[in-house]
């Protein structure tokens, strides 16, 4: 998806002109993946903008941090302000937002422990992830012949940048084939994510995902949609999904910030259920696309304002 640039960039504690956000090509990330990232929205409501779960976000930016060894140089308090000063400084009312640690320039060579450690933080408008037909008619959908990479090889509960490389693999082969995204199954042959999203299948009226330990990223809006879920009476369950799950399901659908709740409306070729949107998935966007608008008492404490 072509990006659509702004005004400003923060890097390292100040706003820099959108042109000027550049890095040295011997920086340590740009070689080796050494980085970790996070996908956060703000959304437009009645009382301004705000973001949806910023806290949740940075918090799992420092236990990626955490587990490549990497000392962020500002607390989570800091870039909060720093994405809150991002957005008004480009004067968006709603937007994605992308923060960024990396291994910076000065070190060559696997070993990142004297690289240094930069920050980045940018905004820009940012649509439907999987296309503006995509939230209503749902998407067709490929299981990769590209495996998850295992947790012991790559651990999934970080979002490191090296590691989506991945899901460039699924997510190539499945477009080259004339599909919308990729799913990918674990070395055991059990579903864990899409290239960028958790996956949902509703089954009698209960929701199953895979849990953490499939290999899938701990991700902050499949917390959001199980609470939900289960707050609308459903069942949920996380149990390990085998694809003929989802072939056989009444409805199944990703999850994701980028994606927010997006139908999968064929499998390998198999129409899951009716082939479009299922009942129970439009009454979770429902919800869901209320909540982050700031609609729903009980989920606006998830709101942080950007005034
Ligand atoms: N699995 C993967 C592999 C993943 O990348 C994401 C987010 C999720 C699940 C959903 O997690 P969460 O956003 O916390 O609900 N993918 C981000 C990046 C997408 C991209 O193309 O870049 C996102 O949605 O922001």
């Amino acid at each position: 998806m072509p990006i659509t640039p702004v005004d400003k960039i923060w890097m390292d504690g100040e706003l820099v002109d959108w042109a000027d956000a550049r890095v040295h090509v011997l920086s340590h990330g740009v070689h080796y993946g050494s980085g970790v990232f996070e996908g956060i929205r703000c959304y437009e409501t009645r009382s301004g903008p705000a973001v949806w779960h910023l806290e949740e976000h940075l918090k799992r930016l420092f236990r990626s941090a955490k587990l490549y060894h990497m000392e962020i140089p500002f607390s989570q308090e800091a870039l909060a302000d720093a994405v809150r000063e991002t957005i008004r400084a480009n004067g968006l009312t709603s937007c994605y937002i992308r923060p960024l640690v990396f291994r910076g320039y000065g070190e060559m060579g696997v070993n990142p422990l004297n690289a240094p450690v930069n920050v980045t933080i940018a905004v820009w408008p940012w649509g439907a992830y999987l296309g503006e037909q995509a939230i209503e008619h749902g998407v067709r959908v490929k299981v990769s012949s590209w495996k998850r990479n295992d947790q012991n090889s790559l651990p999934s509960a970080a979002k490191a940048t090296g590691q989506y490389i991945n899901g460039v693999l699924a997510k190539v082969e499945s477009l080259k084939a004339g599909y919308d995204e990729a799913i990918l199954l674990n070395q055991a042959g059990y579903i864990t994510d899409g290239s960028g999203e958790n996956v949902f299948a509703v089954r009698g009226g209960v929701l199953c995902t895979p849990p953490i330990s499939a290999g899938c990223l701990d991700g902050i809006t499949r917390a959001t949609v199980m609470e939900m879920a289960a707050e609308l009476g459903y069942q949920v369950r996380e149990q390990n999904l085998t694809r003929t799950d989802l072939y056989n399901a009444d409805e199944a659908f990703f999850t994701g910030t980028a994606a927010e709740i997006t139908p999968i409306r064929e499998l390998d070729d198999r129409v899951i259920g009716e082939g479009t949107r299922g009942p129970t998935t439009k009454e979770l966007q429902g919800l869901f696309f209320s909540a982050v608008k700031g609609e729903v008492e009980r989920y606006a404490a998830f709101l942080t304002p950007v005034a």
